[in-house]
């Protein structure tokens, strides 16, 4: 009789939110980046993907591996999807070659089932916590012996800003240089416990679904922007310095600049593509100008804004300044066409 043993692992992963953008690929079917990033993890109280790997012989083989995301089947035929299942079974089946006492887990189909604990209303990018821990999930289903760093280098293949997601705190994707990715990973900068001070507030512009999806429009600045050039070989390198120093001397100022700089700089690239690509709109400006507004009060860099592929602004701050950056947001959104109610606030970098 077939073996019906069910065997089962779950896991959580976070959500994180770059201050120096990953925007480039220089090699699209690897998800090898053009320039490294720097990213800070948020909360999983508030922003996190739980996904449960299971696997069994009792499974039919007739029906594959499979993903239920948010109650709903999803598709796990693309590449990126398949490029994951297939590093994560390699390793497992080296640990059962090596071990013939293990049981064949390798070989049975796999079945997950995932779910995010932020409203798909939020107009947050998912696929950097849903990769993340798609990857760690079955990684602990097969007992493999991976560090978060050799997790990050599979994760990456889901979703480039996926790798970013296995570690807390300050985190950081080095580009790397081997053409076949081996050194293109994630390492930790900081722990949360660093500088526990800092805060993010998400302003909710728009959960509409973005025009352009991050996959072709980065493909379409490579293909054809100048200033990109320049901002992979000079811009990045210089703000991925700057940012770790901020980060090891707790400099909020620095980070604030070089946060704001970075964003202003991906949209710019946005802005030079040919046809050019515009994220964000009018509301999202009106919240640069509420930042400056609010520092021009404080008479200190409070508050640092950032923006994704997408509307949604990301207001990094310190716990001290709460009055006067969440406040102060909170006023002025009643006066600003286009807001939505939902704002997720003093969201802080996850402690794992
Ligand atoms: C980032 N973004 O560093 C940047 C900033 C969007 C703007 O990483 O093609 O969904 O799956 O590797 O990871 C979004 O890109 O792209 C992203 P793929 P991904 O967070």
């Amino acid at each position: 009789m077939a073996d019906s043993t069910i065997y089962r692992a779950s896991t959580t992963a976070p959500v994180n939110i770059a201050v120096v953008k990953y925007w480039g690929k220089r090699d699209p079917k690897l998800n090898l980046p053009t320039n490294s990033s720097l990213s800070v993890t948020l909360s999983q109280a508030d922003l996190r993907t739980l996904t449960t790997a299971s696997c069994s012989a009792s499974y039919l083989a007739s029906e594959g591996d499979s993903l239920l995301l948010n109650g709903e089947p999803s598709d796990v035929s693309g590449a990126r999807t398949q490029a994951c299942f297939r590093e994560l079974r390699t390793r497992r089946a080296a640990l059962e070659a090596a071990d013939p006492s293990l049981p064949k887990l390798s070989t049975m189909p796999l079945r997950l089932v995932s779910e995010n604990n932020f409203p798909t209303a939020a107009g947050l990018a998912s696929s950097a916590a849903g990769f993340a821990a798609f990857v760690r999930a079955i990684a602990n289903l097969y007992e493999l012996p991976a560090s978060p760093s050799e997790l990050s280098l599979i994760a990456r293949q889901g979703s480039g800003s996926a790798c970013r997601s296995l570690f807390g705190g300050y985190v950081a994707w080095r580009m790397g240089s081997a053409a076949d990715g081996s050194d293109s990973m994630a390492d930790q900068v900081a722990e949360a416990a660093h500088w526990p001070e800092m805060r993010a507030l998400i302003l909710v512009v728009s959960a509409a679904k973005k025009g352009v999806s991050s996959t072709s429009g980065m493909q379409q600045t490579v293909a054809t922007s100048g200033l990109f050039q320049e901002r992979i070989a000079r811009v990045v390198p210089q703000n991925m310095d700057a940012m770790e120093k901020a980060i090891k001397e707790r400099d909020f100022a620095a980070f604030a600049e070089v946060t704001m700089r970075d964003s202003n700089s991906f949209h710019a690239t946005c802005a030079d593509t040919y046809p050019p690509i515009f994220y964000m709109n009018d509301v999202s400006r009106a919240a640069i100008r509420a930042v400056e507004a609010i520092n021009a009060a404080a008479g200190r860099t409070v508050a640092a804004y950032t923006f994704d592929a997408g509307p949604n602004a990301v207001i990094y701050y310190l716990e001290q300044d709460t009055e006067a950056v969440v406040g102060t947001f909170y006023h002025v959104l009643g006066d600003m066409d286009g807001w939505k109610r939902e704002v997720l606030s003093g969201l802080k970098p996850t402690l794992s």
